[in-house]
């Protein structure tokens, strides 16, 4: 039941709304929103879900109840609803009552950006280690977000209150079976982290391990199959890589060096995701050198590089010895930038 809940159907069309507020970190300037918006699209693309408008509110403060206005929200619905959508997807982390106040007012399905990462996440898993973790982190993010998924629910069945007894005791039903199955998990990613770590004994005494890391789309897997003449896969999507994978550079290279690709970054990554692929991340963040891959195409590379900066310190590996990689050099239009980079980037290589 749960899980039919949380799906969201690649059939719909979804329309995506934010607001700038210069009390909220990554939405206080118009500049902010319309970079973060646009990376919810490229999400949403990932995802294979149209998308209609975008409609932004500029406010001085959140609503706690509803994040925008709800004169605003009940505006948005209608123009949505106009366009053929049955999704309001919010750039930003929503809580469980405000899922249901926003339902309640726009009649529409209302999602968040950490649920549609998190979509793309569990679709992209491929190894047992990264399906565990992914389905940890779905699991904690539903937990406080029962009552809102809920209010749907009691909405299809014909209005029954999520505050009445069978909601109540639905919920409370759900809460511990979901308690449960994070119990569960949790225990057998601990017996697959076993053999891991033995696995990861064996690399380090093997060769010179690097990880190649950096913001999602930079190109990480693309360089590390050029250099390791392998096929990993690389594509034109947000979060293609989710495990990490190890390969062995050049077998002539001495001293042996093993190459590590890794998930990509993104800013505002939502908590529960960061703790839940810290174990994957552990082993190239064991790492003797860090690569960082950054595109340099992107107009937000900067940003790009002070996220993965940001990450990289959240992991406690900041101090490890570095190197970056600016890729992509042939999309660039203006051959200047990549000279100008050079020069602010002294160790890199372009
Ligand atoms: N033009 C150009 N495209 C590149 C270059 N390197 C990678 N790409 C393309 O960029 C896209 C993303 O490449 P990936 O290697 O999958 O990127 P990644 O950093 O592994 O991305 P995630 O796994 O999603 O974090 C793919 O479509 C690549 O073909 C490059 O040097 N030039
Ligand atoms: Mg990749």
């Amino acid at each position: 039941m749960l899980d039919n809940e949380f799906y969201i159907s690649r059939e719909s069309k979804a329309s995506l709304v934010s607001l700038i507020c210069p009390k909220f970190a990554e939405h206080s300037t118009e500049k902010d929103t319309m970079r973060s918006l646009d990376e919810l699209r490229e999400l949403m693309r990932t995802l294979g879900i149209e998308t209609g408008e975008e409609y932004i509110q500029n406010r001085k403060t959140i609503d706690p109840g509803t994040i925008l206005g709800s004169g605003k929200i009940e505006e948005i619905a209608n123009k949505a609803k106009a366009e053929g959508s049955t999704i309001l997807v919010f750039d930003c982390e929503l809580t469980s009552s405000q899922i249901r106040n926003i339902k309640k007012i726009s009649g529409l399905s209302v999602v968040d950006r950490c649920h549609i990462i998190l979509e793309i996440f569990s679709e992209h898993a491929r190894t047992k280690e990264a399906k565990i973790q992914i389905e940890i982190s779905r699991l904690q993010y539903i937990l406080p977000r029962l009552a809102g998924f809920w209010s749907h629910l009691g909405r299809q069945k014909g209005g029954i209150g999520v505050r009445g007894g069978e909601g109540e005791q639905q919920i409370e039903l759900d809460r511990r079976i979901i308690r449960d199955r994070i119990a569960f998990f949790k225990k057998e990613l601990k017996e697959v982290e076993k053999s891991r770590i033995e696995q990861r004994k064996k690399r380090s005494k093997k060769a010179i391990t690097a990880a190649l890391v950096g913001y999602t789309n930079a190109g990480k897997s693309s360089l590390m199959n050029r250099l390791c003449r392998v096929d990993v896969l690389e594509e034109d999507k947000l979060f293609a890589t989710l495990d990490s994978t190890f390969r062995m550079l050049n077998p002539d290279t001495k001293p042996p060096m093993i190459l590590i690709d890794t998930v990509g970054f993104l800013s505002n990554l939502p908590n529960t995701l960061i703790d839940g692929f810290k174990t994957t991340l552990e082993s190239a963040m064991e790492a003797d050198l860090l690569i960082i891959v950054c595109d340099i195409s992107d107009e937000n590379f900067e940003k790009h590089l002070e996220v993965t900066d940001n990450v990289l310190k959240e992991l406690g590996v900041d101090d490890k010895e570095r190197l970056v990689i600016f890729n992509k050099k042939d999309k660039l239009n203006d051959p200047i930038k990549s000279r100008i980079i050079r020069r602010t980037h002294p160790d890199s290589f372009v």
